[in-house]
């Protein structure tokens, strides 16, 4: 049995890579958690709550170099999947210096414990395309240099700087997926995907009556969750070591993610979606579009669900969700 070490278990990422390697078997699972996590099962663990006899966690902090040391002696993983972080980018513009304690110590912390601990354990860390920011070219692909807009960008360079320095000086097995947004009916409230998912349910039942929005003209490319994990287990499958952009290279607007929400319920996203300024961010990163050749070449891999399917597979479980 291979021992995996998860950190970020409990979020979306986590909960579908748990489910993914729990079917390829083979895998010990270990999460690394806050401790608050397992004192609140109920709000905090609902996305692993099916596969909480299958996998083992461990209490620990990410800010504590001690706490992610301890744990990784513990565990002494083959793989590591670094995903835990302060991932709101709009939350990064209220708090950088959290976002950036926990998103650049926390990385170098899981590092370092493991190349102490466990030099011979593959390493994946949650890059991101906000690294590219005010993007340089279009589409975006592994050369394209960074121009991070927010401090949750900034901590994502610094983080994917970390890994690959792991990688050159220690030659630790240590690989970036820049993967670009990825949602699914796992998504947080708080982005804009499933802001926007669960309040066109809530309006179709009649729950709620407006959708307040900011920037509907930035785009995104927006893939699906579960197609992502198989690619950051497919990195650590390798050979050698690399980082590889993960994406649908295709960019949609907000606008657009809004239209096709509505259109799911029939009905006219103009009677209902109105603009608030709170919502707009101090710098946005106002187009990505991800080039995943790369992937594709070398890892085999593509993502399956369409931008349509997405939506819809979000809203109807957003509608099923709020009926029962
Ligand atoms: O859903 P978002 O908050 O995601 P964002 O900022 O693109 O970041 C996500 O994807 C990154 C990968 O590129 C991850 F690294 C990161 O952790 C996170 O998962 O916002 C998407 C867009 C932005 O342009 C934002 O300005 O939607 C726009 N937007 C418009 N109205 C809104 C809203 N975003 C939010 N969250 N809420 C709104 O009301």
């Amino acid at each position: 049995m291979k021992r995996v070490l998860i950190t970020g278990i409990t979020g979306q990422d986590g909960s579908y890579l748990a489910e993914f390697l729990l079917k390829k078997g083979g895998y010990e699972i270990h999460g690394l958690v806050r401790r608050v996590a397992l004192e609140d099962p109920e709000h905090r663990l609902w996305r692993i709550k099916h596969l909480l006899d299958k996998i083992s966690l461990h209490a620990g902090s990410l800010e504590s170099y001690a706490s992610v040391f301890n744990v990784i002696e513990r565990v002494k993983p083959d793989e590591c999947y670094h995903l835990a972080a302060q991932s709101f980018v709009s939350y990064s513009f209220d708090d950088e210096f959290s976002t950036i304690d926990t998103n650049i110590n926390g990385t170098l912390h899981v590092l370092s414990a493991i190349r102490k601990k466990a030099p011979k354990c593959k390493f994946y860390f949650a890059a991101s395309s906000e690294m590219f920011g005010k993007v340089r070219e279009i589409p975006q692909n592994e050369n394209t240099p960074f121009h991070p807009r927010s401090p949750y960008g900034i901590s994502k360079v610094a983080g994917f700087d970390l890994t690959r320095n792991y990688r050159e000086a220690y030659g630790l097995f240590s690989c970036n997926g820049i993967l670009f947004n990825h949602e699914s009916p796992r998504r947080g409230f708080e982005f804009v995907t499933r802001k926007i998912t669960r309040t066109v349910a809530k309006i179709k039942l009649g729950l709620e009556k407006e959708l307040k929005l900011g920037n509907l003209e930035a785009k995104r490319d927006w893939g699906y969750a579960g197609d992502y994990v198989e690619a950051m287990w497919l990195m650590l499958q390798q050979e050698k070591c690399d980082d590889y952009v993960i994406a649908t290279n295709e960019t949609h607007s907000v606008e657009e993610f809004v239209e096709l929400a509505f259109n799911c319920v029939d009905l006219d996203w103009k009677d209902y979606v109105t603009i608030d300024k709170k919502f707009y961010r101090p710098a946005e990163v106002n187009q990505l579009i991800g080039d995943y050749s790369k992937a594709k070449k070398i890892l085999g891999w593509r993502p399956k669900v369409s931008f349509k399917e997405l939506i819809k597979m979000m809203v109807d479980s957003d509608l099923k969700e709020i009926r029962s």
